[in-house]
């Protein structure tokens, strides 16, 4: 039900625009993995390069792609958003400026405003507090484990390599000769177990497990709708995530009456996919105002400024119920509005509304069970009536004929009883491009291919030339086959091979594993008994025999970001040359003292490090640009290297 969650999750109902932000190039500057990076982005380079990305740092393409409109970033500017608004209306008022937008734009051109990316390591500029919840950071998700533990909590950590200080340095953004380390003041989690995160954690929330609470479960892969339905209450102290942030937020609501108040929030909001400004530079071509004589014009070749007013006093009361602009504007999901008139009556009538505060006569949302029917109402997948309206406006814009993939469920209202009762199936909707229609199963784009649906893209089809500058710098204009990274000559990694009589250099993957889901299944006494009871290498018998290591010996895995302490699993599953580290296992289990630092290390992720591809920062030309949760970065680290070696086999703890 994508409509309902996305625009809950980030607040639509009650102000726009959301912050949201790109988490691969948020981790890559604010963990200094930039600065591993002795590699500039022109170094992939195709001999038909125009010269677009030549001379810049990764770094620098990120900076780029934040100023030009393409990804977002935070934080935004050298300054506090909220007094750079007072700032702009100030002028405003003064006659001094014509409106907030231009006056942002002037003073980033002339540089009495400079975006934050530029100096990122600057400690105004640094992330303070993290909460995270329903995710094992420091564990599963962050590659570059260790630059996270060094450069953001500032604690014990493996990373043995140097910054490229010599290599190159960024064009654009400040090096500073001192990597910070310790930027973070306060990190706090929310989880059931005793994770790679929650040990580093200042304040852990114990949390419900599904089988404590109400919630919803769907995916865009399969046609149905689950529902949690709590078996007990939360045991002792444990709450429910969804309790513990109002509990958070009400406390926050109630702090702000002293410190924050009622504020105007300057948010900078990248030129969005299915939006006009996916069309703002024509030709993909790069048109960079920064140090050049071409003008900067927000929406055109810079994001878009907008000013947001947020009273932090009503936050709670918010959280707590839908807001007016559900009503007002609707929301909208892949460029069609739903109205949502109908489900919002209904909501009032089963969910109740709220009485006095900011949300007085709001459909409440106070409780987990009626914010999954709220999620179930504002959907098409849930909601036959929005599915047919959304479906009968695309065929007035496409010319197509589209209704009839949901008519007849117009009164098909899935309500969060009837998920309890049963998984039950979706609706065909214009939010996805399968059709369930009929008892089928979904696949992706059926929609498209069958009904010829346009593709959200510049020419309306499967479209496979890019003609945006940074893809032709690149030579990836069209799909080309790409070798792996030669690690060797870009970071001065070992080379592939044997490296000296115990040492071993391999290409180092880490897969998803069969035996857990990320962290979660994998530590609990019957697999651990299953399995080796710890971390483990598996290695082709070639490669364990030229270290002379025999199966179930410990090794070390090590590069220039971490290194691993493991067991090898020897397999002839493994062709020689490559290791696989199943993604994801805990330093909480059986992770002893490495030979290479002294230091108990590391995990999966202390080997691996973010490679950012400069090509996924492209922004604002039709398919190639940003949308919350479907295109930015990813933190692909699928060509590492590392070299395994044999090690005592005497561990300590
Ligand atoms: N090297 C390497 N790194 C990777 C990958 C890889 O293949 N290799 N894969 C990447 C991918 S695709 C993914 S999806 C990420 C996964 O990364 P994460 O999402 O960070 O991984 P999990 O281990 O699933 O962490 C989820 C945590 O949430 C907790 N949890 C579960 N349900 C609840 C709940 O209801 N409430 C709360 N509060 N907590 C809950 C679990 O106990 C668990 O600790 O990792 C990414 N990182
Ligand atoms: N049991 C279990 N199932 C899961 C998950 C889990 O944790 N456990 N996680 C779920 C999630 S969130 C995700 S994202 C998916 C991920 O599922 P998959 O996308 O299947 O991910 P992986 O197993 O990480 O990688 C697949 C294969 O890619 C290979 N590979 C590595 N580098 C390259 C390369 O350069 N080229 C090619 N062609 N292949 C390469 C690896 O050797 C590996 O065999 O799985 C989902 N399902
Ligand atoms: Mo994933």
């Amino acid at each position: 039900p994508a409509t309902g969650w996305v625009s809950l999750a980030n607040a639509l109902d009650w102000s726009r625009p959301p912050r949201t932000m790109i988490g691969t190039g948020y981790w890559y500057m604010h963990t200094d993995q930039w600065r591993q990076d002795g590699y500039s982005a022109d170094a992939l380079k195709s001999p038909l390069s125009t010269g677009a990305l030549d001379g810049m740092h990764t770094a620098d393409a990120l900076a780029q792609s934040a100023r030009l409109g393409w990804m977002p970033f935070y934080p935004q500017f050298d300054r506090n958003p909220l007094d750079l608004a007072d700032e702009a209306e100030a002028a405003v008022a003064a006659g001094t400026a014509t409106d907030t937008p231009s006056y942002i734009a002037d003073a980033l051109k002339n540089r009495t405003l400079n975006p934050a990316i530029e100096d990122v390591d600057a400690p105004e500029n640094w992330p303070r507090t993290l909460v995270l919840w329903r995710s094992n950071l420091f564990g599963s998700s962050a590659k570059g484990n260790e630059y996270f533990l060094r450069n953001l909590l500032g604690t014990h950590n493996n990373v043995l390599g140097k910054d490229h200080a010599e290599g190159l340095k960024p064009r654009d953004v400040k090096w500073h000769e001192q990597a910070p380390e310790g930027k973070l003041d306060l990190l706090v989690s929310a989880d059931f177990r005793m994770t790679s995160t929650t040990l580093l954690s200042d304040v852990v929330f114990p949390a419900a497990t599904w089988y404590e609470k109400h919630d919803l479960s769907s995916t865009d892969m399969h046609p149905f709708v689950h529902a949690f339905t709590p078996a007990i209450d939360p045991p002792w102290e444990t709450k429910t995530d969804f309790d513990m942030f109002h509990l958070l937020a009400q406390e926050f609501s109630r702090q702000a009456r002293t410190h924050l108040g009622v504020r105007r929030d300057l948010v900078s909001v990248p030129l969005q996919h299915d939006t006009p400004g996916q069309l703002a530079q024509p030709g993909g071509i790069v048109r960079d105002w920064r140090d050049t004589s071409i003008p900067a014009v927000p929406g055109q070749n810079m994001p878009i400024f907008s000013v947001v007013e947020r009273d932090y006093t009503a936050i709670a009361d918010k959280l707590a119920a839908v807001g007016p602009l559900a009503d007002k504007l609707g929301f909208t999901v892949k460029n069609v509005t739903y109205k949502l008139a109908g489900p919002l009556d209904r909501l009032s009538r089963s969910n109740g509304v709220m009485l006095g505060g900011a949300a007085d006569g709001r459909p409440a949302i106070d409780t987990d069970a009626k914010m999954a029917e709220a999620i179930l109402a504002f959907s098409g997948t849930t909601n036959g009536a929005l599915s047919v309206q959304g479906f009968r406006d695309l065929e007035v814009r496409t010319g197509r004929k589209l209704a009839d993939l949901s008519e007849g469920s117009e009164e098909k209202f899935i309500t969060f009883a009837q998920t309890q009762a049963g998984p039950v199936p979706v609706i065909t909707s214009p939010e996805w491009s399968g059709s369930e229609t009929g008892g089928r199963r979904y696949a992706p784009f059926t929609i498209n291919v069958e009904r010829l649906k346009p593709w959200h893209t510049l020419t309306g089809r499967m479209h496979f030339f890019l003609d945006h500058d940074w893809m032709i710098d690149i030579g990836e204009a069209l799909p080309i086959y790409r070798p792996p990274l030669d690690m060797h000559r870009l970071f001065g990694e070992p080379k592939l091979g044997q490296d000296g009589q115990l040492e071993v250099v391999v290409r180092y993957l880490t897969p998803h594993s069969k035996w857990s889901i990320h962290s979660e299944y994998q530590d609990n006494l019957l697999m651990l008994s299953l399995s080796r009871g710890g971390p483990t290498v598996w290695m082709s018998p070639a490669d364990a025999e030229s270290i002379q290591v025999k199966d179930n010996d410990w090794v070390e895995c090590l590069n220039i970001n971490g290194v691993l302490v493991a067991r090898a699993i020897v397999s002839h599953r493994m062709p020689a040359g490559v290791v696989y580290v199943h993604h994801a296992q805990e330093r909480t289990i059986d992770v002893p003292k490495s030979e290479a630092t002294g230091r108990r290390g590391g995990i999966h992720n202390s080997v691996t490090r973010l490679l950012v591809k400069p090509s996924h920062l492209i922004g604002a030309y039709a398919q190639l640009a940003y949308a919350f949760n479907y295109l930015g970065p990813t933190g692909n680290q699928r060509d590492m290297v590392a070299t395994v070696r044999r090690r005592s086999q005497e561990v300590q703890y």
